[in-house]
């Protein structure tokens, strides 16, 4: 009898951090990645800083060889858009959308085109 009690309770255990897991696992990350206008180490961690101070961002990762980067996110929280937007607003290219002048003018010599 005492047996078939802990058993039942092994098995209501298993169902319950299984249902649980599955709840958690619900919302997945999204990853992305687009041309941004990074020349330097600087311009990698004012892209980076930018990005992962957003709601959402996970992950960011500017790749100075191919001057690209890769951002994982919650599509929920945030939009491939929104991240290019705020890139811009520092003063980076990112894919279509353009610097914001201002700030583009604002950068160091070296992280300029
Ligand atoms: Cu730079």
């Amino acid at each position: 009898m005492k047996k078939t009690i802990k058993i039942c309770l092994i098995a209501i255990v298993t169902f319950v951090a299984f249902t649980l897991n599955v709840s958690a696992q619900q919302e997945k990350t999204e990853k992305v990645t687009f041309k941004v206008s990074a020349q330097c180490g600087m311009c990698k961690d004012r892209i980076e800083s930018t990005l992962k101070a957003i709601k959402g961002v996970t992950k960011a990762v500017v790749n100075l060889d191919n001057k690209s980067v890769a951002i994982t996110y919650y599509a929920s929280k945030v939009t491939p858009l929104a991240l290019k937007q705020s890139i811009a607003r520092v003063g980076h290219d990112a894919d279509d959308i353009k610097a914001d002048p201002k700030a583009y003018n604002a950068l160091p010599a070296c992280c300029k085109k």
